[in-house]
């Protein structure tokens, strides 16, 4: 008889049901951080990494796998066949080209459009009940195009966004105030890229906003140019491609905080990218970031923020550029 024969006495046959899966498209640099930041927050069951590269996919499972003995229980699996995401509660989209050096995001589109052709319809086949949270570029495209290609409704469908931009915000002001980065509350709105909005107007430290102790901040005319806070968020993608070659472990920080949050229902609120249409004065069916209230079900809020007129000008033309390009396509 087998090892296992003589240790165990069965007594009724084993089963499998993940009620905690979790899928990640694409392990590259970005999918493989968000996976590792996922395992360690401890609310995934399962986590099921898909590509097409097989090699690669293995090779990622099994280093993952060897690192099972010093995390809570997650089982990990890998393939290209979109069989084993089968009834995942969110699915991670990372898989697409990323920004050469200098190369802006939103001339990814074509690419990456075409990549998520073969990628989405395959999830909702096999996890007709998934969110899907989008994080390949340019971000707030691939989620409008992710929405019409898997026909969920709007709620169960959304990007990154800017809360990678909101936290590099807060990281930065926090370098010049001296206190921690959680500790320092602000928010970029807007296109996850050039177009972004930072919303000086409710930029504060233990509610005291910062436009009531220097009223030119975010403007010209302030002498300590916070403006420039704002420029770092905008040039920090690019400054770490460039110096690095790619970005990976905070966006994969973001992705595992957003997961923790719907697998918990903490309804927390983040700047993810949604659909936007009535908010702001804004028609149309456009993806863009604004602070959203995320539950287990999904996105079931956005919060109206009261941005001045200078503000609501800026989120105008991130608008514009993000629509005039998803009227581009042909989907
Ligand atoms: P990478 O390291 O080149 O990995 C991309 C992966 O996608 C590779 O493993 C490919 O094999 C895989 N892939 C390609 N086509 C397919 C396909 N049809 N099906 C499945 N897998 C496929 O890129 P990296 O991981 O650095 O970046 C991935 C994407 O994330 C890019 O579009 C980046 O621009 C984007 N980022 C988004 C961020 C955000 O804040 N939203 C932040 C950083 C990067």
């Amino acid at each position: 008889s087998s090892t296992s024969e003589g240790l165990f006495h069965e007594v009724a046959a084993s089963y499998e049901t993940p009620h905690a899966k979790i899928t990640v498209v694409g392990v590259g640099q970005v999918g493989m951080a968000c996976a590792y930041s996922i395992l360690l927050q401890n609310v995934a069951s399962e986590i099921c990494l898909v590509d097409v590269v097989k090699d690669k996919l293995q090779g990622e499972m099994m280093d993952l796998q060897h690192g099972l003995a010093f995390t809570r229980h997650c089982v990990i699996k890998a393939d290209t066949d979109y069989a084993i995401t089968a009834d995942s509660k969110i699915c991670v989209v990372t898989a697409g080209a990323r920004q050469r050096e200098g190369e802006s995001r939103l001339s990814l589109v074509e690419r990456n459009v075409e990549i998520f052709r073969g990628i989405i319809p395959n999830l909702i086949k096999h996890s007709p009940n998934t969110l899907l949270l989008i994080v390949a570029n340019p971000v707030d495209i691939m989620t409008y195009v992710s929405w019409k290609l898997s026909g969920l409704p709007q709620e169960r469908v959304f990007g990154s966004g800017t809360n990678l931009d909101s936290a590099r915000f807060r990281f930065i002001m926090s370098q010049r105030l001296n206190i921690a980065p959680t500790s320092c509350h602000g928010w970029i709105i807007g296109e996850h890229g050039d177009s972004s909005v930072a919303v000086w107007s409710g930029v504060n430290v233990a509610g005291v906003t910062l436009t009531d102790v220097n009223p030119d901040i975010g403007s010209d005319n302030d002498k300590e140019k916070w403006t420039e806070v704002h420029r770092q968020v905008i040039d920090s993608a690019y400054e770490v491609i460039k110096l690095k070659g790619y970005t990976s472990w905070a966006i994969g920080m973001s992705v595992a905080t957003i997961v923790q949050s719907i697998m918990r229902n903490s309804r927390n609120v983040y700047a993810l990218s949604v659909n936007v249409k009535g908010l702001h004065d804004i028609d149309g069916d456009v993806y863009l970031s604004l602070p959203a209230v995320l539950g287990e079900k999904g996105i079931t809020h956005i919060v109206k923020q009261l941005l001045t007129p200078a503000e609501k000008e800026k989120l105008e033309k991130s608008v514009k550029q993000l629509s005039d390009l998803q009227k581009s396509l042909k989907l």
